[in-house]
């Protein structure tokens, strides 16, 4: 099989009672376990079945093939979410994404406000996350299986908010379930991580990173052979010329 159900990085009753071993039964060993055996069943025999899950997603998105996108990003969206909460979560976060959260909300309390604004005015199913577009941070609600992965922000955390990932816990109630989100298993140690990681955050981001080091990796190897000529150039007969320039300026700011 061409990709794996990643491992939950807990045991499915650590969050309870935020989110019960009843919802994580069905959420991780149905829901997200069917995403990944139909997307395997979608790549068998393919080219894709080699590619790893962000090049595949990356793929299908600009070819427009819904069937393999939603499984893909699906399998991508959930292990996010999971990492997304902890069983020690809560609290605030601190370091460099506490002040970015400053800046860009007003504080804490002003993110958990626009985060469940979000997430509670998504209709229908869909993911809220917390997003770092250029520097800043910015919350963003996507429909069904959309991923910031595919767009130029890195995803920072998410919330599931398809009513399967809270409905035998909360029935309706999405913003009580989202609220607890917030409040106790979120993750602040998986977002300050996801915050430092440079051109890293996602598949359009990590390419054009890579691009920008190999540019760099090749205007560096130009101005070492500049520096050779100009070596080569004070070497030779130049360098009587170059030093009686220099003396005739040295003289000259006398
Ligand atoms: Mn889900």
């Amino acid at each position: 099989m061409a990709f794996d159900l990643p491992p939950l990085p807990y045991e499915k009753d650590a969050l309870a009672p935020a989110i019960s071993r009843e919802t994580m039964e069905y959420h991780y060993g149905k829901h997200h376990a069917g995403y990944v055996d139909k997307l395997n069943n979608a790549v068998d025999g393919s080219d894709l079945a080699d590619k790893s899950l962000e090049e595949v997603i990356h793929h299908a998105a600009k070819a427009g093939d819904s069937g393999i996108f939603n499984n893909a990003a699906q399998v991508w969206n959930h292990d996010f979410f999971w990492k997304s909460m902890s069983p020690d979560g809560g609290g605030s976060p601190d370091g460099a994404l506490a002040r970015a959260i400053d800046d860009a909300f007003g504080g804490l309390d002003g993110f958990k406000e626009k985060f469940l604004s979000a997430a509670t005015g998504q209709f229908g199913s869909g993911w809220a996350w917390l997003v770092e577009n250029k520097g800043q941070l910015e919350i963003v609600a996507t429909q069904n299986a959309e991923t910031p992965l595919t767009g130029e922000a890195k995803p920072i955390l998410c919330c599931d908010v398809w009513e399967h990932a809270y409905y035998l816990d909360y029935q309706n109630d999405r913003k009580s379930f989202v609220e607890t989100f917030l409040d106790k298993p979120i993750n602040w140690d998986f977002a300050a991580e996801r915050f430092a990681l440079e051109g890293e955050g996602n598949y359009a981001a990590a390419a054009e990173y890579r691009a920008g080091q190999e540019a760099f990796a090749a205007d560096d190897q130009r101005v070492a052979e500049k520096a050779r000529e100009a070596a080569d150039a004070v070497s030779g007969a130049d360098a009587d010329a170059l030093e009686d320039a220099r003396q005739r300026a040295a003289a000259g700011r006398r």
